[in-house]
């Protein structure tokens, strides 16, 4: 059995102490690296998201695989990532979380440490972050770039509403806004005047990059 298809077993299983286990070994032995290993997981979560849509497993398994996931993204990838890149210089400063009403974090997580990877500090807010705390984060800690995930039909217009209010305390030139995630899109981007759209985490650090050397 392969790396991924063990992850895959023990996510499904909720075995987190497994699950920890590959991932400290994987990580160690230079199986792979904490990136990698992020992005396999993101893969399962696709997997076991598409089986919930099919009605094959349900909402407390969903619950189950996400809790797993998350603790380990917390406890071993992100420090594993963030150690490997103490010694860069940073490239810029992200402020990052999960919309107001919105709870989804393994995507927004995803992008965060990819971001952090590629030498950007990263200051993730959370998840249910309404548009003030973003704003306020960004003023104190003078980041250049505003990014906000959104999973839900219902919470993606609480991105239209932080473009508003940045334009309604006349600040709106002072950051660069992206959006990311599953119902968005560059048209809606677009429509509610965002600097820019990604499709994924990787497409999430090639715009950051783009916008901040243009
Ligand atoms: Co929820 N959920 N969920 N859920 N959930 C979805 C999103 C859904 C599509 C499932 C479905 O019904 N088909 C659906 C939304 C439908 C819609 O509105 N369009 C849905 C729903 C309806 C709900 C609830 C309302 C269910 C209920 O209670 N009846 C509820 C809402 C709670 C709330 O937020 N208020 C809910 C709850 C949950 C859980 C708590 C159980 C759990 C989240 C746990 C957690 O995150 N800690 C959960 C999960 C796990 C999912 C699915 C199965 C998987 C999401 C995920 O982690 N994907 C999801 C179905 C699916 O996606 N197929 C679903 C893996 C992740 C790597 O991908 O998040 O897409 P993704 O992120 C990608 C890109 O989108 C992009 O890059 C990431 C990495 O490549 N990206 C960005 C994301 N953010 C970005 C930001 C960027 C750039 C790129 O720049 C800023």
């Amino acid at each position: 059995m392969s790396l991924q298809e063990k992850m895959k077993e023990a996510i499904i299983e909720w075995d987190e102490d497994g699950l920890k286990e590959m991932c400290k070994s994987a990580i160690e032995n230079k199986e792979a690296s904490a990136a990698e290993l992020l992005s396999y997981i993101g893969d399962i979560m696709r997997f076991i998201g598409e089986q919930f849509e099919n009605e094959e497993i349900f909402l407390p398994d969903l619950i189950g695989s996400a809790d797993t996931v998350k603790s380990i993204i917390d406890e071993i990838l992100d420090p594993a990532i963030r150690a490997a890149g103490e010694e860069k210089k940073t490239k810029g400063k992200v402020v990052l979380g999960t919309v107001e009403s919105d709870v989804h974090s393994i995507g927004k997580d995803l992008v965060g440490s990819f971001l952090f990877s590629n030498g950007f500090e990263v200051f993730n807010l959370g998840v249910d972050v309404p548009a003030a705390k973003f704003i306020e984060k960004a003023e104190e800690v003078g980041a250049q770039i505003i990014a906000m995930s959104s999973l839900l039909t219902m919470s993606m217009d609480f991105q239209r509403k932080l473009i508003s209010e940045l334009e309604k305390r006349g600040i709106r030139d002072n950051f660069k806004v992206i959006v990311g995630g599953s119902p968005t899109s560059d048209e809606w981007a677009d429509e509610i005047g965002a600097d820019g759209w990604a499709d994924d985490a990787i497409e999430a650090v090639s715009l950051v990059n783009k916008i901040l050397n243009s």
